[in-house]
């Protein structure tokens, strides 16, 4: 792919970075996206699995659901765009990577200042006490875990629609958005907020924002520059392209 001069100076100039990534990042790993045609919500309902209602109405299943995504997780490996993504940190002095993504397949790749914005899909907590659940959940079991403090129901520690995002981390993304000189957004369709609002946020502080997906996204029109490609493809390159003539 051949980028601008101008977005490779921007680049080489910044020496604060923010990043978004959605489960696009993450499509090359062999998980699957949300809301692209052949994403988990084409066929499967959101409120059913990724809320407090539907976990309350029907907790078997949504454990379910958890528990075969964490296997194909747990068999998923970083692609080229997370080293890139990686490598790309070591580069700069101040690099904040926020991730919508539950996987923890930034920090698999070396990823040091990473945000989770929805949590993780490895940690789990009671809902009742809050308190962590330290034992390892059986993802063959059909017996649901409860919590040894209090009889609360154990659930995966991430971030259902409805419910705060962890706010120390929220605020800390905040604060790098509208900090840095140039902002990526990737592999998100950038309709879920509070996540989504981020890239007008580093807009609108005056941060060149590049947007990179194989897609049009709500926010595309807004970008400064859209490098129509994917993670796996696009990042190597981009990387590559400063890597030479970048001074930390
Ligand atoms: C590639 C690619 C490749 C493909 N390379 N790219 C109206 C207005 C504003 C807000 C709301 C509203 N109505 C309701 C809300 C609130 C709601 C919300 O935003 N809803 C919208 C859908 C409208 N938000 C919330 O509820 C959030 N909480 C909140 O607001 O709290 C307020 C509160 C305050 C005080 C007290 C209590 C509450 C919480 C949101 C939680 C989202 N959770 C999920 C599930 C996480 C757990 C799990 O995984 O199981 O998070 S939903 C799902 O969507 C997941 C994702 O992180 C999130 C975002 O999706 P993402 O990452 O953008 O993926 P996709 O699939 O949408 O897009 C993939 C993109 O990749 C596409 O563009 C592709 O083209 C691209 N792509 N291959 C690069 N190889
Ligand atoms: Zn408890």
């Amino acid at each position: 792919m051949n980028f601008t001069n101008d977005l490779i100076e921007s680049l080489i100039k910044a020496d604060k970075i923010a990043v978004l990534t959605g489960a696009g990042m993450s499509a090359e790993s062999g998980i699957k996206t949300f809301r692209d045609p052949d994403g988990l919500w084409a066929k499967l309902n959101p409120e059913e699995l990724a809320s407090i209602e539907g976990f309350m109405r029907n907790p078997e299943t949504v454990w379910n659901w958890y528990n075969e995504r964490r296997k194909v997780i747990a068999m998923a490996n970083p692609n080229e765009g997370h080293i890139a993504l990686a490598k790309m940190e070591t580069l700069y002095s101040n690099f904040t990577l926020i991730t919508q993504n539950i996987d923890r397949l930034h920090q698999a790749a070396g990823s040091k200042n990473v945000l989770e914005l929805h949590g993780n899909i490895v940690e789990n907590h009671c809902l009742r006490c809050k308190k962590p659940y330290l034992e390892d959940i059986d993802i063959n079991s059909k017996i649901l875990p409860v919590c040894p403090l209090c009889g609360g129901k154990i659930r995966p520690s991430v971030v259902w629609f409805g419910e705060q995002l962890p706010q120390n981390t929220l605020f800390e993304a905040e604060k790098a958005t509208e900090e840095c000189q140039v902002f990526l957004s990737i592999g998100t369709s950038t309709e879920v907020y509070p996540a989504a609002a981020l890239p007008y946020i580093a807009k609108n502080n005056g941060a060149v924002v590049i947007e990179i997906n194989p897609r049009m996204t709500s926010f595309s029109n807004e970008a400064s520059f859209v490098l129509n490609g994917t993670a796996a493809t696009v990042l190597p390159e981009l990387v590559k392209s400063i890597a030479g003539k970048k001074n930390k």
